[in-house]
């Protein structure tokens, strides 16, 4: 189709030129779409340092960007876990006594999710707290 307009705008180099620019534009207008493309699916980490004890959770930071959050979870006293459920989601770490562990949690969607531990009763001893997914 390209070809036969060519053909018959044969001669008019004023076309021809304008074509030209038509054919940059688009080239250019990929190039940024696909940049910005880019920015959006670029998938953030966050680590968020987190304290547990006999019945409160604490959080360096409560919001990250959605992504991976590393927690890097410190339990000080008893014997506890750190899990997340909201939007989907609910997964546990393993549960420990004194001691330190990490737990990983992907998060695809932005909200507000409530971090617990599933313990016995511990989260209505205030084991809980919101955490925010921007
Ligand atoms: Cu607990």
């Amino acid at each position: 189709m390209l070809k036969q307009m060519e053909t018959r705008t044969a001669g008019s180099k004023k076309m021809n030129r304008y074509l030209a620019a038509i054919a940059v534009v688009v080239g250019l207008l990929a190039i940024t779409g696909s940049a910005v493309h880019a920015g959006v699916n670029k998938s953030s980490r966050t680590t968020v340092k987190s304290t547990l004890t006999n019945y409160k959770i604490k959080l360096k930071k409560k919001s990250a960007k959605r992504g991976t959050v590393t927690f890097k979870i410190v339990n000080k006293r008893g014997y506890h876990n750190l899990c997340v459920r909201g939007k989907g989601i609910k997964k546990c770490s393993k549960k420990i006594s004194k001691g330190k562990m990490t737990f990983r949690v992907k998060f695809k969607k932005k909200g507000r999710y409530i971090l617990y531990c599933s313990v016995g009763n511990h989260e209505k001893l205030g084991m809980k707290t919101r955490f925010t997914v921007r």
